[in-house]
């Protein structure tokens, strides 16, 4: 074996988004695309050589072949071990507990989570650091530097390494370990949660139905729920990882999981329904006959968690991103604890969740997470809910009306406008911003704007600052709309608008949320101007 160094050119379009980079397949597969990405993160690290680099992924079209790549370049850079999931397999959760638990440097994680996969679906890349959380800006905008001059890579020229069987091998130097991806994270399950309470309640004749949606979480939900937990067989459906996830989009939102809630709002419904993404770091979550929004599910969370003996002694403070409701802050206010508002996107908790100022954290996209790892964690939001079940015995329907009757009710959707002109979205944006000014006090639509904004934060512990996270108009009231743009798409751009109304007190609880919305959808349109700029009339996704 040998360690090559490989002359190549620089790609332009190599900026790590929300959460790393994610191009189409047919864009990873252009010459030397993986490796220049992969060479400018270990340009842009300082002091690896002989450490440990963890590598996996969600098991998508393209993953084996980039995962033999990351095995060579970092043998051929100096890692001194490598640890792999069985098949090239870790979720995002479990890559991040792999991380901590091992104490590597960081690791390499291959997924484009949500998005669809196959020869022309999505394919991704993300660095995660040693704390096991996504690579903070200041890497990722180096990374981007990096990939913009880099002129060279290194390559061991080892044949390929087995990475299905369980075991150690070598590579030019470097120790490689395959690991069983499912053991770590579920022994690290059974620290948070009371597995003796759930599994009694499963006996009791508790039903669920888990759609892992043929991707990565199948292995974890069918070792953790129906083989340590005890739900009846078949309680996790679509359990097999697919290249091309079945050729759906592995999206756990009531569009993509639609057979899910379907099954949940009929009659013969079980008692609980779940679903989880592409990297296993999402969930849904749908109670007999509810659907309980990602931003209540972080409210009813935070307000239960002290009911599961991880979390018995308390949260230190919750975080939640800049667009997620304002339902967490209500239950924060009410334990006295912090409430933290970041840009969206996973990174910005990890420094707050070092310091301990939070336990946990969450963003209406359907990720919710806690201290345990350093990334939003789907399972792990799933079992919180079980404890919950088994220790207060009362359905989904009756602890969300309990909720919202005791801290009233923050009625939510997101709009999405998918694959939009580029042009058209940012001359949105821009127009939006650049009267920000002149909006508060105008009245739109019968509503009276009382703030707008460009959200810009200012991270508590490294005082880094990251601007324009997103337009958000307030209203008096309480009412408020948001605009950004995505960062995680990977055709034309995707205009994201969230909507939030808060009502409080009897008779204001259970409306339809199209109803309790629709003031703002207008108020939305008219003034970011939807409609004129992208000729859309209608969201393609509603969340
Ligand atoms: C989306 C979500 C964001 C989430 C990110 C990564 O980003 O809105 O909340 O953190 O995806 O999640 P954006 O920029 O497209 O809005 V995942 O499960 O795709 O890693
Ligand atoms: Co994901």
């Amino acid at each position: 074996m040998m360690i090559r160094t490989v002359a190549t050119t620089p790609y332009d379009d190599q900026k790590p988004g929300t959460s790393g980079l994610r191009k189409k397949v047919p864009v990873f597969q252009q010459p030397n695309y993986a490796e220049n990405f992969i060479q400018s993160v270990f340009d842009s690290l300082e002091g690896f050589k002989g450490k440990t680099l963890v590598i996996g992924g969600d098991g998508r079209y393209y993953n084996r072949e980039v995962i033999q790549t990351a095995i060579r370049m970092a043998a051929a850079n100096g890692f001194g071990r490598a640890i792999v999931g069985k098949g090239g397999i870790l979720s995002t959760p479990a890559a991040s507990n792999v991380i901590r638990k091992h104490g590597a440097f960081g690791g390499l994680v291959l997924s484009a989570s949500h998005n669809p996969g196959g020869p022309n679906e999505d394919f991704g890349i993300k660095y995660n650091v040693g704390n096991g959380g996504p690579a903070p800006e200041r890497i990722t905008e180096a990374v981007f530097a990096r990939s913009k001059e880099i002129d060279r890579y290194l390559i061991s020229d080892g044949a390929d390494i087995d990475i299905d069987e369980v075991g150690e091998g070598s590579v030019d130097g470097m120790t490689v370990e395959i690991i069983d991806p499912v053991a770590d994270y579920a022994a690290l399950m059974e620290t948070l949660f009371d597995f003796a309470a759930i599994r009694a309640m499963f006996q009791g004749g508790f039903r669920m139905a888990f759609d892992a949606m043929h991707a990565v979480t199948g292995p974890y939900a069918k070792d953790i729920l129906e083989r340590r937990l005890g739900a009846p067989g078949g309680s996790v459906r679509n359990f097999v990882p697919l290249p091309d996830f079945g050729g759906h989009h592995p999206d756990p939102n009531l569009v993509h999981a639609k057979e899910l809630y379907d099954l949940m709002m009929s009659a013969g419904a079980p008692d609980f329904g779940a679903a989880s993404d592409g990297d296993g770091d999402r969930n849904l979550i749908i109670g007999k006959g509810i659907f309980v929004t990602p931003s209540d599910s972080l409210a009813m969370l935070a307000a239960n968690a002290h009911l599961a003996p991880g979390y018995a002694g308390g949260l230190a403070g919750i975080a939640r991103s800049m667009p997620t409701s304002a339902a967490a802050d209500r239950v924060a206010e009410k334990l006295g604890i912090g409430l933290y508002e970041t840009p969206t996107g996973w990174k910005f908790f990890g420094n707050l969740l070092d310091a301990g100022k939070v336990t946990i954290c969450g963003e209406e996209s359907a990720g919710t997470g806690s201290d345990h790892v350093r990334e939003k964690d789907g399972l792990w939001a799933v079992l919180l809910w079980l404890n919950i079940l088994a220790v207060r015995r009362q359905s989904v329907k009756e602890i969300a009306a309990a909720h919202w009757a005791e801290y009233g009710r923050n009625y939510y959707a997101r709009h999405d406008y998918e694959a939009v002109d580029t042009d058209a979205a940012n001359r949105l944006m821009a127009e939006l911003r650049g009267k920000l000014a002149d909006l508060p006090g105008m009245e739109v639509n019968g509503l009276t704007i009382a703030f707008a904004d460009d959200f810009e934060y200012r991270d508590p512990v490294d005082q880094s600052v990251s601007r324009h996270q997103g337009v958000r108009i307030g209203f008096e009231g309480g009412s408020r709309v948001v605009f950004r743009l995505s960062g995680t798409g990977t055709s034309g751009a995707t205009l994201r608008v969230y909507l939030e109304r808060y009502e409080s007190g009897p008779g204001r609880l259970d409306l339809a949320t199209s109803d309790a919305l629709a003031e703002l959808v207008a108020a939305a349109d008219e003034i970011a101007g939807i409609a004129r700029h992208t000729g859309r009339t209608e969201p393609d996704v509603v969340t």
